[in-house]
Order: C-alpha cells, then sequence, then structure tokens
C-alpha cells in the first residue's frame, strides 16, 4: 500500500543540501557561499549523486528495481529541488542507447541507473554500443548485499564475491561500493574512464544494497573533479619529417579518416588538401571532409564504394588517423593491397601501431594533422600526386553513376508484399535529402538500412550522421532518440532503422512520448532480417530463420501510443516525400513506415566492394592476410 508519511530527518537533510547546491549552481559553488559545510555526513546513495555532481553529472535515466530504491529515493529529492533531472525508461537496453547517444551527439555525460540482476545486465549488453565507439557513460548496478547473509535475488548465483563487477569490468571499468569511503577512489577512476581522450568508455558503479543506505563522511572538496588534460603530441620533429618525406615522395596516398577524425574536420581537410590523399572514409566518420570535396572518395572497406576502396586497394601509401581498423573498414586487414609503409596518427599506442611498417605520430589528431600538414605545404608535397587524384575522380564518377542508377529505380513488385515497393537504397536517399531540407540529424541502425545508409548520406560535416558501426547494435538509432530528452539543447533527429531493428527497441514510442521528444523514425519494413539473408544467400546461395510469416500493421501499431504521429509512407517517392512531410508538421514523435523491396534485383542493393572474414570467406581472407607485410 502506498502510504504518505512525513519526511524522515535525513530526508530533511538531503532535502537542504539539495537545495543549497541547485540554489548556489553547483558543489564548488555552494562549498564557497558557505552553504554547504565541506564535510558532509550521509549516505553511499547520496554521496554518489554529490560526487557526480561534482564532475558535472546531473542527469540520470532509470529503471529502478529493489536494487536501486535508496539512490531512487536521492536522485527523488534532489529532482524535486531542481538539482538533478532523471527520466524512467521501459527497456534498459534502449536507456543505455539514450545515454551513449546523449553523450555521443551533445557531449553531455549521464548515468544510466538499473536495479540487481536483470536490469543491469540489460543495460551492461546495452553499453557495448557505448564501449564500441569510445563513448563515456556512467554506469549505476544495484549489487548483492555485503553481509553474504543469504543469496540476493537476482545476483549470480554462485559462491563467489564481486561476481557482477568481475562481469562489468571486462567490458569497462568497474568498482564495487563494498566500502562507502571507497567512492571518492571510485570516482576518480570513474571521472578518467568516461572522461579519457581518445578511449573513454562505460564506467560501472556496482551498488550493494546494503552499501546504498550505509552512512559515510566525505569531504566534499575532496572529490574529484572532471580532469582538464593537455593535448598531447610528439615532442620532437623527428617522426613528423619522416613521415612528410614519405607522403612527398610517394605518387598514390590514401587517408584513411576512421571514427576519431570526428569533429577533426578542419584539419583533416587542411592535411589532405596539403598531402595530395585520397581521403577514404570510414562507416563512422562521414562528413569529417565534405561530401563534395574532390579528395572524399567516400567510404571504404567490407562493404565500402567503387571509389573508397579503389583508393585503398591502389595507395602505395597509407595515412591512418583515428581508426582502430575494425574489419568493416579495412576489409578484415587486406584492404590496402599495394601499401608499402603506413603512417598512423592515433592517441592510442596500440591503434598507431595496428599496421606493421608503421611511422606512428601518436598524440591529439588535431594538432599532429596541422603539424604535419605545415611540413608538407612547406615541401609542396602533393605536386606529384595529380594523376593518383585524377585517376580517383574517375572512380568518384562511376560510383556516383552507380548510385544515381539505384536512386532512380522504380518501385519493383515484391513477393512479400504483393505489390511494387520501393527498393531500401532509393527510399534511404529521399529520407537523406528530406534529413538535409530540414536540417535533422541522421541516426542509423543496424543491417542494410546502416549499410545502405553509409554507403548514401552526403554529409557536409562531423555530426549530421550517427551511425552506429561499433557494436552495429539493432535498436540504437531509435533508442538513441530518447538522448534528447536530456539535451541541453534538443535537436530534431530522425531514426533510419528496419523492421528487425525497430522491434528490438519499440519502447521509444512511449518515452520518447512522456519526455517530449520532437523526432522522426522511419521503418524501412522488408518483412526480413534483410542484412542477414543477404550475406547467407552470398555465401551458402540459401537463407535460413531470416524472416518470419508474420505481418505487422506498423501504422496501427506506433499510432496505438497517444502522442505518436504515425503515417503510411507507401506508394513510391512522391507519396514517400509527402508522408515525411506530415510526419515532420507533428510537435513530437512521429512515425513513417516505408514497405522496400527484398529479393535479387541488382539495382535494389548498393553493393559490397571489399572482402570480410566471415562465413565461408574466411579461408580466402585469411590467406590474403598471411601473405600480405602489413
Ligand atoms: C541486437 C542485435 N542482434 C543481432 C544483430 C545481427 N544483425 C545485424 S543486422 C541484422 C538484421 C537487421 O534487420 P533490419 O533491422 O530489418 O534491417 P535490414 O537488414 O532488413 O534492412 C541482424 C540480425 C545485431 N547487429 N544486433
Ligand atoms: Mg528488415
Amino acid at each position: 500500500m502506498l502510504t504518505r508519511n512525513p519526511e524522515s530527518d535525513n530526508d530533511r537533510h538531503m532535502r537542504e543540501r539539495a537545495r543549497a547546491v541547485a540554489q548556489a549552481g553547483g558543489i564548488d559553488e555552494a562549498l564557497a557561499k558557505g552553504a554547504l559545510p565541506k564535510l558532509v555526513d550521509t549516505t553511499l546513495s547520496e554521496a554518489l549523486v554529490l560526487g557526480l555532481m561534482k564532475q558535472g553529472v546531473r542527469k540520470y535515466f532509470a529503471i529502478f528495481g529493489h536494487g536501486s530504491t535508496d539512490l531512487g529515493n536521492v536522485l527523488r529529492i534532489y529532482e524535486e529541488e531542481g538539482a538533478t533531472r532523471t527520466v524512467n525508461c521501459r527497456n534498459e537496453v534502449e536507456m543505455a542507447h539514450a545515454a551513449t547517444a546523449l553523450r555521443w551527439q551533445y557531449g553531455e555525460l549521464s548515468a544510466v541507473v538499473t536495479s540487481i540482476g536483470p536490469g543491469a545486465l540489460q543495460a551492461f549488453a546495452g553499453s557495448l554500443a557505448a564501449a564500441s565507439n569510445s563513448v563515456g557513460v556512467y554506469h549505476i548496478y544495484g549489487d548483492e548485499t555485503t553481509f553474504g547473509e543469504g543469496y540476493n535475488m537476482q545476483q549470480v548465483p554462485k559462491e563467489e564475491q564481486g561476481l557482477f563487477g568481475r562481469l562489468t569490468a571486462v567490458l569497462g571499468q568497474s568498482y564495487v561500493l563494498h566500502t562507502p569511503a571507497g567512492l571518492r577512489d571510485a570516482l576518480r577512476r570513474g571521472a578518467l574512464c568516461v572522461n579519457h581522450p581518445y578511449r573513454a568508455g562505460p564506467f560501472y558503479l556496482l551498488l550493494p544494497l546494503n552499501t546504498q543506505p550505509a552512512q559515510v563522511t566525505i569531504n566534499l572538496a575532496a572529490l574529484p573533479a572532471r580532469p582538464e588534460l593537455p593535448k598531447l603530441a610528439p615532442a620532437d620533429d623527428a617522426s613528423l619529417d619522416a613521415a612528410a618525406a614519405m607522403i612527398a615522395k610517394a605518387g598514390k596516398v590514401a587517408i584513411k579518416a576512421g571514427g576519431g577524425t570526428r569533429g577533426h574536420d578542419t584539419a583533416i581537410r587542411r592535411l589532405a588538401e596539403a598531402a595530395g590523399a585520397a581521403v577514404v572514409l570510414s562507416p563512422g566518420s562521414t562528413g569529417v571532409l565534405p561530401d563534395a570535396h574532390p579528395q572524399n572518395m567516400h567510404v571504404g572497406g567490407s562493404k565500402g564504394s567503387i571509389s573508397g576502396n579503389y583508393a585503398m586497394a591502389e595507395a602505395e601509401l597509407l595515412l591512418v588517423i583515428g581508426s582502430r581498423g575494425v574489419c568493416q573498414a579495412d576489409c578484415s586487414g587486406i584492404g590496402y593491397k599495394k601499401a608499402e609503409a603506413v603512417i598512423n596518427i592515433n592517441g592510442d599506442l596500440g591503434d598507431a601501431l595496428h599496421y606493421n611498417k608503421t611511422v606512428a605520430l601518436v598524440g591529439d589528431i588535431g594538432i599532429v594533422a596541422d603539424r604535419l600538414a605545415a611540413k608538407l605545404e612547406a615541401a609542396a608535397a602533393k605536386k606529384n600526386k595529380s594523376a593518383w587524384l585524377s585517376a580517383c575522380a574517375a572512380e568518384k564518377a562511376e560510383w556516383a553513376e552507380f548510385k544515381r542508377k539505384r536512386f532512380a529505380l522504380p518501385p519493383l513488385q515484391d513477393a512479400a508484399w504483393g505489390k511494387p515497393v520501393l527498393a531500401q537504397p532509393a527510399a534511404i536517399k529521399i529520407v537523406c535529402d528530406f534529413a538535409k531540407q530540414i536540417g535533422a540529424t541522421k541516426l542509423f541502425d543496424a543491417g542494410d538500412v546502416q549499410a545502405n545508409g553509409f554507403q548514401i548520406v552526403e554529409d557536409e560535416r562531423t555530426g549530421e550522421t550517427y551511425t552506429e558501426t561499433g557494436a552495429s547494435y539493432m535498436g540504437f538509432a531509435v533508442s538513441a532518440l530518447v538522448g534528447a530528452a536530456l539535451a541541453e539543447k534538443p535537436k530534431y533527429a530522425i531514426a533510419f532503422t528496419g523492421d528487425g531493428s525497430f522491434m528490438m527497441n519499440p519502447q521509444v514510442l512511449i518515452d520518447a512520448v512522456e519526455h517530449g521528444v520532437r523526432g522522426m523514425i522511419v521503418i524501412f519494413d522488408n518483412r526480413r532480417m534483410a542484412a542477414i539473408s543477404g550475406l547467407q544467400l552470398a555465401q551458402y546461395n540459401r537463407e535460413f530463420r531470416t524472416n518470419d510469416s508474420v505481418a505487422v500493421d506498423y501504422v496501427q501499431l506506433a499510432s496505438s501510443v497517444s502522442g505518436v504521429l504515425s503515417v503510411c509512407g507507401e506508394g513510391g517517392a512522391d507519396n514517400l516525400r509527402t508522408a515525411l512531410k506530415t510526419a515532420h508538421s507533428h510537435d513530437g514523435l512521429s512515425v513513417v513506415h516505408v514497405p522496400v523491396y527484398a529479393g535479387p534485383e541488382e539495382l535494389a542493393g548498393l553493393g559490397a566492394w571489399g572482402q570480410w572474414n566471415v562465413g565461408n570467406w574466411c579461408a580466402d581472407v585469411q590467406d590474403a592476410w598471411i601473405k600480405q607485410d602489413l
């Protein structure tokens, strides 16, 4: 039964502190004004909220359970006093994605709060996206009691201690708050993990059920703040001079711009122009160089493009920047067939030395790229590259023509739909153009939607597209919309999703409405998990269990949620454009359902231009990898 008791002394003191930090604008400010004492006796739960606030974390995504009621009570009081904000969600995977998107898209650090066990494990699974894309997020999970009075429901059922801590430490870094006074150390480690300059990731705080309400004395002045780190670069010029000489000498240079180049648009452009290099993008780095820039060869890799993969295969010198060489990006290690040497700019020593025969330029991408560009400009290093760049331009023109034919394809008769429907590339292109027209951010889900998407987008700068290619987590894009619920300045976004991906996280329909998100979901429905059907056909000539026979009326499904505007986008290109306009006019979440073709028609796909070490291709790929020197 829910009863309302008068507020306890503990809660009243907590409320006074929450009010003090809210009114002062922060902990340091409250200390400076004398509104809070330096030493505070409180519970671990409140100490954690204060500690996170010291690092600028005031936003929480939560699904509470018996494993987090004490923390939930703190967050309630802090929210009532305007000190923190918490949004409740319907699925932990979804909220982990939302928190990842809030940091990735908006740069805002938040915390995910779950119960113990199933909720925690779901959020943990979702945090793979943060880990794979180097996005810092705090995850706070309930954990088993430290007295060991008996098994806790939902703990890992073994006679061993610290198991959730061990599990989470495999994916990121974790700290079990077994001893409340360990909080200061936990938050010092967490601050570096979630704010790491080039290898940020999820930091897991395991909060035992019985230590949450345990008393602790904290020194507010000593709680670790967000670290301020200087940018690092090579101390002398030796390696930069060596790299500049290699670039000046080579006739064919390719830059591989990985996800780490995001946001370094100006430096990458200057370096590319000074080097006379063809720039090959990774799936996650579209926009780093404007699409129409003559040296932009589009994506290269396992899926790739005609021009991107051409530049990779033909380059004699490879300049890798901010890439960790994920299989999709470098054809499982065999994409650079003629490269004789590598120059690698990366903050991480391991990534900088990923390839053999490497001159490693370790440090901040922007700083190192600028220093190298200055040397190349002085040496007029680009002057012997015009034949190379013309050859690349011809390939780019071919790729443009290849795509144009597919975008112009009229609807095709489809077996599952029993009527003509647009092919996915043509439909995605229409939605991309619409996004550009209205200035919307594009979020891409997994599958063919994602692969076609990164082959199609024509971005001008970093940040126009977020495609979670690190983990390629189905359901990421739709869940990412919920990140805007806590953003200071939310931006209209369109989530491009497949029928398979959407159904992984349809909770967004409810959460986006509840938390006032404005945005659009476009479901490209081919009645199957086509990316996998495609792989099965390409490898084994047969599909297996990648579709089902159950028709779903997504328009009706979405419109059953109050506040969602659901629109049918079938019937060809013009109808889709009209549907997008209608959807966009809705002041909230809208869903556009687009039936798309699945089948053998060649013009219905954008092709795969590189190799991949999967399925029955492994023997060939590995054979090539062993023989090459890179
Ligand atoms: C959570 C999760 N489960 C499984 C996969 C493996 N997977 C990658 S793409 C894909 C199918 C995607 O289907 P859909 O969203 O309908 O897009 P389509 O390929 O049909 O365009 C699957 C199963 C994944 N990436 N993520
Ligand atoms: Mg599908």
